[in-house]
């Protein structure tokens, strides 16, 4: 019998500590040793000239969740799960939603139903809560915590999910008990409506006046709020999709004040601008780059490196959620009259690994120790699932991306896996690539083909964030 399933030889292993030429040896799917040379495994990899990294965490991902009437998402569990193993990413978080006046255990038991034996990638759940009544926030919340669903998100915009400030105090008061991990949309829903209104009547309709009625200050007041309602609670936040030097501040300045506040940034604030979207109609496409918070301008980019070379940013995360460029999607009939019918959201699942490895490790701008914090460990981290998840040492799960950090290649939607019709990033040329993707110890992706099948990932029961109220 061999003594490894699996090894992984001639590479060089990358941690978001270390750098270290290694071989792996995998067994029963987890990593059984990390050793100069290690002989004797069934299969062998040859990872000469290769990177040897964690698998990606996506903890920020939309897959099949309601849009309360709006156009319907276009990846469910299956083929958003493969496209994030095409991206190198073997874990994902997507969001099992609560409409208003539902129980969370049925739209738990529900979303359950959605990924059950369709998965290429593992997977856990947050929950949303847009109905914080006394049941849930007195029963269903903290239990369903302690079943391993760690984590909630809450909106400050959407008339269908947006809380108001007394709903959040109560909503962040009831996590602190619960040591649940707040996941926070900072946008304020009075401001945007005032400012979406002011468009309208000005004729001001097209797609680009989407960024326009959400500026900066939009989620600066928001992120200063959500902040300050932390503060007063006594309860850690993460806030999340942050898209530019405003929002960040809140965040660095109430860092600085010892709060734990924390801030997750996405691809589309380094590699997008509104300017993508200026001058284009809904036959031109524009509604394609539509997605809340909106990117800014190069300034805001700077500033989002900043946030993620000095640790203001825990997580690069792709806020996947991707609509049909079509009269299904992003140009629906309803979308045609305004801005503010076009689904928010864009997919990002598959690029995500890509776009930060070739705008921020290929340009000098961070390190392959930070890139893999940012993509993998941090994610498992403040998400509950370390030390199963998120590095390569023993014990952690076999999930792992070889990486070509050589390998040349222009973004296109060719290369996709997903069902979404199109890339937001077509025509991105980035240096860096994934050319394997292995879950607990069985190959699912080589060179863009997928070898894995639906049922190849599983349900991630996640302990308490330790990020969370202590
Ligand atoms: N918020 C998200 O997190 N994703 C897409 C749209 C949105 O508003
Ligand atoms: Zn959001
Ligand atoms: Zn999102």
């Amino acid at each position: 019998m061999p003594d490894f399933d699996l090894s992984i030889r001639g590479g060089t292993v990358v941690t978001a500590s270390d750098t270290v030429r290694a071989d792996v040896g995998i067994r029963n799917g987890r990593i059984a040793a990390v050793a100069d040379r290690i002989e004797g495994a069934a299969r062998s990899i040859d990872a000469s000239g290769l990177l040897v990294m964690p698998g990606g965490i996506d903890s920020h991902v939309h897959l099949a969740q309601p849009t309360f009437g709006g156009p319907k998402m276009s990846d469910d569990f299956l083929t958003g799960t493969r496209s994030a193993i095409a991206g190198g990413t073997t874990t994902v978080i997507p969001f099992a939603t609560q409409p208003r006046g539902a129980s969370l255990r049925a739209v738990v038991s529900d979303y359950h139903k959605e990924a059950d034996g369709k998965c290429f990638a593992d997977y856990g759940f947050h929950l949303i809560i847009t109905d914080p009544s006394p049941s849930v926030l007195g029963q269903e919340l903290p239990a369903l915590v302690g079943d391993g669903y760690t984590s909630f998100k809450v909106f400050m915009t959407y008339a269908d999910m947006v809380l108001n400030d007394r709903e959040l105090l109560e909503v962040f008061d009831c996590a602190r008990g619960c040591r649940a991990l707040v996941m926070v949309h900072a946008e304020g829903y009075d401001a945007i409506q005032f400012m979406t209104e002011r468009l309208e009547r000005a004729g001001k309709t097209a797609p680009y006046y989407h960024g326009v009625s959400r500026p900066e200050i939009v989620e600066r007041e928001a992120a200063h709020r959500a902040i300050s309602h932390a503060e007063l609670t006594d309860v850690p936040i993460m806030i999340v999709h942050v898209s530019g030097r405003e929002a960040m501040e809140q965040i660095r300045w109430a860092q600085n004040r010892g709060l734990k506040i924390y801030g997750e940034t996405c691809p589309q604030y380094i590699a997008l601008t509104a300017d993508d979207m200026k001058g284009l109609n809904m036959d031109e496409s524009g509604g394609k780059y539509v997605c809340s918070p909106p990117p800014r301008d190069h300034a805001s980019q700077e500033a989002i490196w900043q946030g993620l070379q000095q640790g203001v940013f825990q997580t690069f995360s792709s806020d996947h959620c991707p609509f049909m460029d079509g009269v299904d999607g992003k140009r629906s009939p309803k979308a045609r009259t305004s801005f503010k019918w076009v689904p928010n959201g864009i997919p990002g699942v598959e690029t995500r690994m890509a776009i930060l490895w070739g705008l921020g490790v290929d340009k000098g701008r961070i390190g392959m120790n930070e890139f893999v914090a940012l993509t993998s460990t941090n994610h498992a981290k403040m998400y509950g699932l370390y030390p199963q998840k998120g590095s390569i040492a023993p014990g952690f799960d076999a999930d792992i991306v070889l990486w070509d950090p050589n390998r040349k290649e222009t973004i296109r939607q060719e290369l996709m896996h997903g069902a979404c019709d199109y890339t937001p990033y077509e025509g991105l040329a980035v240096t860096g690539w994934p050319v394997m993707t292995i879950l607990r110890g069985k190959p699912v992706c080589e060179e863009g083909k997928i070898l894995g099948e639906p049922g190849d990932g599983g349900f991630l029961k996640r302990g308490i964030s330790p990020y969370a109220a202590k």
